[in-house]
């Protein structure tokens, strides 16, 4: 899990209209602009450059650019975003990846795919079918990764909004899960951090070299994950979590 570059990109003031199934309220600005400040701090504190794109008003939930596009070692995937107000998130994004890939690889119609949806253990990717990734989606991005001698299983979700909603990938063999994913045969050969329906929203944390970053506020999840051997972070991360996105959502890291 080892990264030397993120992207990530600055809420626009239209990210309190964006997309929600959550009832917690409408986000706060400032303290969407300060959390998110936050985010980059910590993420610099785990030893990454981080490139900060400019606000984008057009697209509310444009700061997820995890949704956007899915970047390994050797190439890029630039995704088809499932959400009609979102699927234009993509063309942004596709010139600053330019400057980072030579070989990309693109999903399209009829397929759609939220890099949300996508998780990668080691040479191993596992690519969610939910709302927003359907199966046209998962079949071409599978292809895709197969033919750089990945393996691709596609798991559809009952409950959670994307796959990485409910699992991370710590390295180490080892994955956090919660809910739907406790007992799912396709994660049955690892070693589970098992995350409690409380603390579920704790179930998307992310490795950036040594150190694990969490949302605050979920104890038991913190403490197992500390207990495994990992430095954590934890931040505030309530006017995302309003808007359906988590830790992951927030940054590509590569
Ligand atoms: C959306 O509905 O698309 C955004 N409000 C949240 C996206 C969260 N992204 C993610 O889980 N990768």
């Amino acid at each position: 899990m080892n990264f030397s570059n993120v992207i990530v990109k600055t809420p626009g003031k239209s990210y309190t209209q964006g997309l929600t199934t959550s009832s917690l309220g409408t986000p706060d600005y400032e303290k969407t602009l300060k959390q998110h400040a936050e985010y980059v701090d910590a993420l610099q504190q785990c030893g990454v450059k981080v490139t900060m794109l400019p606000l984008s008003e057009d697209f509310p939930d444009a700061t997820f650019v995890e949704d956007t596009a899915v970047l390994t070692e050797e190439f890029a995937v630039i995704t088809h975003p499932g959400a009609t107000s979102r699927n234009g998130e993509k063309d942004l994004m596709i010139p600053v990846i330019r400057g980072f890939y030579q070989t990309i690889h693109y999903i399209g119609s009829p397929g759609t795919l939220d890099g949300g949806d996508v998780l990668q253990a080691e040479d191993q990717f596992y690519i969610g079918i939910s709302d927003r990734t359907n199966e046209a989606g998962a079949r071409q991005f599978k292809a895709i990764v197969e033919q750089f001698d990945y393996q691709a299983i596609i798991v559809p979700l009952k409950a959670f909004f994307h796959l990485k909603t409910g699992i991370a990938y710590l390295g180490d063999n080892r994955m956090v899960v919660a809910g739907e994913f406790i007992d799912r045969p396709d994660f049955a050969s690892y070693d589970k951090l098992i995350i409690s329906d409380r603390e579920e929203y704790a179930a998307n944390c992310i490795r950036i070299n040594d150190t694990v970053i969490i949302p605050d506020g979920y104890p038991e999840a913190r403490h197992k994950i500390e207990a495994a051997g990992y430095p954590t972070i934890a931040l505030d991360m309530s006017e995302f979590q309003k808007q359906d996105g988590g830790l992951s959502c927030l940054s590509l890291r590569f």
